[in-house]
């Protein structure tokens, strides 16, 4: 999963794809270097970050969607936690809808979802993003996270979405400390009893920057290497900003583990493909 955000201050590309004649070029070059699916967020949820009002992350997203449906036959995806949203980036073309309040924060969400058919990431995060940095707890941040998402994934079927739409997400870096993300990584394979695919998103986050103590322009070797660990113990999505170099890795790396891909769909691993 290639990142585009439209967006003007995003943690690591914010400003760069605010004009969507931007967003959608880079768009089309992540699905030619490789990535399968396009997640396209109009909302940064960095830490402390405020809501955008659901107009105009609409006026974000909708016509870059609306395009890239066009274009390319990629799967889109929508970062967003409102059903506003949504519903009209689903009416424009995504397939997927990828919420990192796994539905809590608009209650019209579920509901929305399960009458599209459509994809529905349901990601870990505690507290919003206003706050959840401020002093992130766990007892056991493993089973905690897996509790959370066993709760989420029963309220998604019980709302009439299929079980076959569903991926979920630990939330690297959503009201975590550097040792919550490093256990959640290290534990990732203790996710796949859940019975759906995992997704994870390491790509260029502050853990990484706080274990090398370099900004986030500097974190792709950090990235890479979590990635890379993060396939290897399950995680059967990576939501990345740097295509090709994640692919390149990502490939290698499958070789060694006997998963070797053939033209674009994984063997002997669970299917990246959402629906
Ligand atoms: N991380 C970010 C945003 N959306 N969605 C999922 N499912 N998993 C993640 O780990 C995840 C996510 C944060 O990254 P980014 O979009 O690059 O930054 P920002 O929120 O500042 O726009």
């Amino acid at each position: 999963m290639g990142v585009v955000n439209v967006t003007p201050d995003s943690f690591y590309d914010g400003g760069f794809y605010l004009d969507p004649v931007r967003a959608i070029e880079r768009a089309l070059s992540l699905v030619a270097d490789g990535a399968d699916i396009v997640d396209v967020g109009g909302e940064s949820t960095r830490p402390g970050s405020d809501p955008v009002p659901a107009e105009e992350e609409k006026r974000r997203v909708v016509p870059v969607i609306a395009a890239l449906r066009e274009r390319t036959d990629a799967l889109i995806s929508v970062d967003t936690t409102k059903a506003e949203v949504a519903e009209a980036a689903l009416a424009a073309g995504a397939s997927i809808v990828n919420d990192i309040s796994a539905g809590r924060f608009d209650p019209r969400m579920l509901p929305l979802v399960a009458g599209s058919g459509a994809g529905l990431i349901l990601m870990h995060m505690q507290g919003t993003p206003k706050t959840m940095q401020i002093n992130p707890h766990y007892e056991d941040v493993v089973a905690e996270v897996k509790d959370f998402l066993a709760e989420r994934m029963e309220a998604a079927l019980a709302s009439g979405i299929r079980r076959e739409c569903l991926v979920i997400d630990p939330g690297i870096g959503f009201g975590k400390t550097v040792d919550h993300n490093l256990l959640l990584l290290q534990n990732l394979s203790s996710f796949r009893e859940l019975g759906r695919p995992v997704l994870v998103g390491v790509s260029r986050k502050s853990f990484i920057g706080r274990i090398l103590n370099l900004e986030p322009s500097e974190r792709l070797e950090g990235t890479i290497a979590a990635a890379v660990l993060a396939l290897e113990r399950g995680a059967s999505l990576l939501r990345v900003h740097d295509l090709p170099a994640i692919k390149r890795a990502v490939t290698v790396a499958e070789a060694i583990l006997g998963r070797t891909r053939s033209s674009g769909s994984p063997k002997g691993t669970q299917t990246p493909y959402v629906h």
